[in-house]
């Protein structure tokens, strides 16, 4: 297999325009919504062995796939059979045209109170990856997401042929994206976010350590012994850790995190307010994890072997992990919805609420692990899949899976390729989209720990949580704050087509995932030090060439911050269109920071007031 150059796609194009094969997608009469029933339910259940109070979705954890064609008209039907408030957001859908329906406690509509439903009305206007998942509280940390995927236009130009110019070949790998399967990759608590909530407004702590890493909603608790621990443990963790141990979670004791508390923030922590069970008291279930056949029939006699794409969502709460397939050389083809020319990689950085499209050739009949280990450096923390790749008429090799990863999500052999997502995914087709050269405004904000180290600020300063309150308290997009400019609020004027976002972030913190509603952000640059500069053209005359990219720079919903030192800051520039009229939250896709306060509001051309439609104008709980 190898690369074709751009001209050798051309002479292939034809062969990619191929019909849609959507397999299970009923056909919706033209102009007529696609419509889903979600009923979201509180109920028992023990995705990695350990029984739980948690969300349901029809029943399901995660939730059902919700399917649609671009420029399909959807309608989703939410009844709300919780005992708590709630809201379902569409991660990475740009809602054109309709900020109503993004999901928004406070900002965008009232919460969805037990008993109540909302129906949500959108365009899929972009095809690609997405997920869906509360944005009430921290409702993420108990099951309340499923995956979203829009398959693209017929037409549309795909990148496959970059990857092979045989035709039968790329049929195969067309039928393959058709048939693509969601893998959401989360990582698991046993107490409820409630529960968790309340122990960290008392503790003053974050609290850095979960129970298990889950794929699909399946996994098992792995507890280690110190002498395993012993060679996983990261030089960054022991920083941490000083003369303590890890608990029998494999976390950094909240002691540690007391100490570091002590040492960066004025409010002191009480590490009496924490339950034992929080960061220790480990016990390893031996549940079955995610196991996904991909069978080749008989009749499938397209190409040898087999192709499968896989959507990988980044539906975790703290961790960023990494990602591999035993054996197998994927290729990357899509970041947070949007094609890129493939990237071949054996393991893969994925960062809270980012997406990657993968593309995997099986050839021998064989299970393989799909391994996920988080990489950050509170806590050891592992888990993993089975894809059980079958063939008609083959023996199955039973050999085990050689892993390309350890524990740690680090490489095994030197030959391992790692895509970490920071380095240059050229958009495919290569002219898709770019940002603008001129920008109308730039504003600068920081970002950073609060007064304690559960606590997180954009210019020093928690935003308050709009997420309950008064449940019928009109939402921001109704009320819109003509011209307001606050630590918690940014107000793009209406005559402002593009804007840039100087994040700088404030020193000793850890990355944050920066995640933005509506329309997606180009990532101009990223890098350690402070960020002086008034614009992003006067830094581009002063940094050396390359730090900021406005040729053909990433397009993503999701971006995360350098990590800054103790004593340096880091920044991020993103550029983005401001021509989506609506409220959009801009924060910290880290569950803990955005519970903590680190979150703000771009109030884009609401300054003329938004024309809501009157259904979501005069909405009330509406009971069912
Ligand atoms: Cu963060």
């Amino acid at each position: 297999m190898r690369f074709l150059s751009l001209s050798g796609f051309n002479a292939l194009k034809s062969a990619l325009l191929l019909a849609p094969l959507v397999a299970g997608l009923a056909v919706v009469p033209h102009g007529q919504p696609r419509r889903y029933d979600l009923a979201l339910t509180w109920e028992k259940r023990a995705p990695d062995g350990y029984e739980r109070d948690m969300f349901l979705v029809n029943g399901q954890f995660p939730g059902p796939l919700l399917e649609f064609h671009e420029g399909e008209k959807v309608e989703i039907f939410v009844e709300n059979k919780s005992p708590y408030n709630t809201s379902i957001h569409y991660h990475g859908i740009e809602m054109l045209g309709t900020p109503w329906s993004d999901g928004v406690p406070g900002l965008t509509q009232i919460p969805i109170q037990p008993g109540c439903a909302f129906t949500y009305r959108w365009t899929a206007s972009q095809h690609g990856t997405y997920f869906y998942h509360s944005h009430s509280e921290s409702q993420v940390n108990d099951g309340l997401y499923g995956p979203v995927v829009i398959h693209p236009a017929p037409g549309t130009e795909k990148p496959y042929g970059l990857i092979t110019e045989d035709a039968r070949e790329l049929k195969a790998i067309e039928k393959a994206e058709a048939e693509r399967i969601p893998l959401l990759i989360g990582d698991w608590r046993h107490m409820t976010s409630e529960a968790e909530l309340e122990v960290s407004r008392n503790s003053h702590i974050e609290h850095l350590c979960f129970d298990s890493i889950i794929v699909n909603g399946k996994g098992n608790v792995n507890c280690l012994t110190p002498e395993q621990q012993q060679p996983l443990i990261t030089p960054g963790q022991l920083g941490l850790l000083g003369n303590l141990s890890l608990t029998s979670k494999s976390c950094v004791p909240a002691e540690g995190l007391a100490a570091l508390s002590d040492m960066i923030a004025p409010v002191k922590a009480n590490i009496s307010a924490i339950p034992p069970d929080l960061f220790g008291e480990c016990a390893t279930t031996t549940t079955a994890g995610e196991v996904i056949a991909v069978t080749k029939k008989k009749c499938d006699t397209l190409s040898p072997g087999k192709w499968v794409v896989f959507d990988v969502i980044g539906a975790l709460s703290l961790h960023t992990v990494m990602i591999s397939l035993d054996e197998i050389r994927t290729y990357v083809v899509a970041i947070d919805g949007n094609y890129i020319s493939p990237i071949p990689a054996d393991a893969l950085l994925l960062v809270n609420g980012q997406r990657y499209t993968i593309l995997a050739h099986f050839v021998t009949p064989k299970k393989y692990t799909l391994r996920v280990s988080a990489v950050s450096d509170p806590q050891i923390l592992f888990g993993h899949a089975t894809i059980d790749y079958q063939a008609h008429g083959q023996p199955q090799d039973s050999s085990p899976s050689v892993p390309s990863i350890n524990e740690r999500g680090m490489n095994l052999t030197s030959d391992v390729v790692i895509f970490d997502g920071m380095h240059a995914a050229l958009p495919f087709p290569a002219d898709a989209h770019k940002p603008s050269a001129d920008v109308d405004a730039t504003y600068k904000v920081t970002m950073g720990f609060g007064r304690s180290i559960a606590e997180f600020v954009f210019n020093g300063t928690a935003r308050p949580s709009t997420d309950n309150g008064n449940g019928n308290a009109l939402p921001l997009l109704l009320s819109p704050q003509p011209g307001l400019q606050d630590n918690h609020t940014i107000t793009v004027p209406s005559e402002s087509s593009w804007v840039d976002y100087v994040i700088q972030v404030t020193p000793g913190n850890p990355p944050h995932p920066i995640h933005v509603h509506g329309r997606h952000f180009y990532v101009l640059g990223s890098g350690v030090g402070a960020f002086p500069w008034s614009t992003v053209a006067e830094a581009q005359a002063e940094l050396p060439a390359g730090a900021i990219n406005l040729n053909n720079p990433q397009l993503r919903d999701t971006f995360v911050t350098p990590a800054s030192s103790m004593t340096e800051l880091s920044w991020l520039v993103l550029r983005r269109a401001s021509d989506n009229e609506g409220v959009w939250m801009i924060h910290c896709h880290i569950q803990s920071h955005l519970q903590g306060g680190m979150s703000m509001v771009i109030q884009d051309g609401t300054d003329g007031g938004i024309d809501v439609p009157e259904e979501y104008r005069a909405y009330q709980c509406k009971a069912q």
